[in-house]
């Protein structure tokens, strides 16, 4: 079967649906502001500058956009309903959901994919998100056989080994018991393998939501595999590697090397953002990998086995592979390279004025921390080094911002990321010399992002 996450076309430019873009591609605030309130984005940066932010930021932006006198504005002028009357009584069907102006903020399928029978990717809104959690509403989903929303009295979590050399006392766990045991909560982005794939062909998909919201971050909770490895009296010097199943129907088989393990790090999440996982993400137990691709990152989690060499399972040995220039095919590169994305201004988005923006990305690196983001407005010519918003976690989303002053000419925004193994994110030419220009997976490219005189910010790739 055609792998969905493949793009369709690759290597042709396709053109997007000509309503594809529409409002919801764009932040409410430029969408409003373009419906005939100018002056919109000035109110919202004169509150930002009075509340604080950095003192440079706020005089640019005082310099670039004088704060406009309060006169005539029927929206401060009138007392609404909502401040003389009486608003509504608690949410009673107990779980809460966002604003209805806020219905545009949505998952999305990608034009760029393949439209099968069952849609099986969808993509997270970056260019609507803050800091650096996705809202598990919002996570983005990579399904090979369908989602299930499993009763968790009856999933139960299988550690063996291939051999009894391997391991002593194979056990069967229920969520319960796992529940009972040492638990972590971890800040961890999980990014698929397949990200930016469209990209490497150019098909350059116009939002930033297609062309990098097959990313997600979120605080995961759980326990550590090493600990249930450690009860099972696995023998970790001799079995090296461990085979994580799902308990779909997509057979999702990985091999997870022991030394991310024996550190700790991987551990077999029940949480998600402060409650259970959502069923899409793999309620009720999946793996967490930290820095290593997606597709590790084993929903409904049901059994685990040690061994001594790689499985070579179909989703390692001819999915998820790298095709090189040379014909060959690089397997098992599953850690996520650092790289980085311009989420505002992007793709679709489209700029009021000239004057003051708060130019805002997210940055991450499967080997470890961010340790810094440049930003270009030339098209990588000249580079300023941007603030990192804090907490700067360990294979983690990392928000970064830079102010700018538009001067309403034609610009080209790139963000480039550096990591603390002192990796900087290269460009498509970098890329390509080495990887070719026929890969699907791991495209961890400088994205550029046009702004047109309109304002219209468009996708591009400079050669
Ligand atoms: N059991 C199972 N686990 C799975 C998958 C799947 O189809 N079945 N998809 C994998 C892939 S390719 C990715 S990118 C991630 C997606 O996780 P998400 O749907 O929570 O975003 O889950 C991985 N784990
Ligand atoms: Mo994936």
């Amino acid at each position: 079967m055609h792998d969905p996450t493949e793009p369709s076309t690759p290597g042709r430019l396709i053109k997007a649906p000509e309503n594809f873009i529409g409002p919801e591609g764009v932040r409410t605030v430029f969408r409003e502001a373009q419906e005939g309130r100018r002056d919109f984005i000035r109110g919202a940066f004169a509150a930002a500058v009075a509340t604080g932010g950095s003192a440079a930021a706020g005089r640019a932006a005082a310099q670039a956009n004088p704060v406009p006198a309060a006169g005539g504005d029927p929206n401060i002028l009138n007392l609404p309903a909502h401040t003389t009357g009486l608003g509504q009584g608690v949410v009673t069907d107990g779980y809460g959901r966002p604003s209805q102006y806020e219905k545009n903020v949505q998952r999305r399928q990608s034009p760029g994919l393949t439209q099968t029978t069952q849609a099986s990717v969808s993509f997270a809104p970056l260019q609507s998100l803050f800091g650096i959690v996705t809202p598990s509403g919002l996570h983005f989903e990579r399904h090979h056989q369908g989602w299930w929303d499993i009763d968790p009295s009856k999933h139960r979590l299988m550690i063996n080994g291939s051999d009894e050399r391997m391991l002593r006392k194979p056990m069967v766990f229920t969520v319960d018991e796992l529940m009972r045991l040492p638990q972590v909560s971890r800040f961890h982005f999980i990014e698929c393998g397949a990200n930016s794939g469209m990209e490497w062909g150019n098909v350059a998909v116009p939002t930033c939501q297609y062309s990098h919201g097959m990313i997600s971050c979120s605080e995961f909770t759980g326990v550590p595999l090493k600990i249930l490895l450690d009860m099972a009296g696995a023998d970790t010097k001799r079995g090296r590697y461990v085979l994580a199943e799902g308990a779909d129907g997509s057979s999702m088989t990985r091999t997870i090397p022991m030394e991310l393990i024996e550190n700790g790090e991987v551990f077999v999440a029940y949480g998600q953002n402060g409650e259970m996982l959502r069923p899409e993400n793999g309620y009720p137990l999946r793996l967490v990998v930290p820095g290593v691709q997606g597709v590790s990152w084993v929903k409904y989690l049901r059994r685990i086995e040690v061994g001594d060499k790689p499985w070579a399972t179909k989703d390692e040995a001819i999915h998820y592979i790298d095709l090189m220039p040379d014909g060959l095919h690089r397997q098992y590169s599953g850690i996520q390279e650092c790289k980085s994305v311009v989420t505002t201004p992007s793709g679709g988005q489209v700029l009021l004025d000239k004057g003051y923006y708060t130019i805002t990305g997210l940055a991450w690196s499967g080997r470890g921390k961010v340790r810094r983001v440049d930003v270009s407005v030339d098209g990588g010519r000249n580079w300023r080094q941007a603030a990192l918003q804090g907490p700067v976690m360990d294979k983690c989303l990392t928000r970064f911002t830079l102010p700018w002053v538009w001067d309403g000419k034609p610009a080209l925004l790139q963000s480039r990321a550096t990591d603390d193994t002192g990796y900087v994110q290269p460009t498509y030419r970098q890329l390509r010399a080495v990887r070719g220009t026929r890969s699907i997976y791991h495209n961890n490219a400088i994205q550029t992002w046009l702004v047109e005189e309109s304002g219209e910010v468009k996708n591009v790739q400079l050669s």
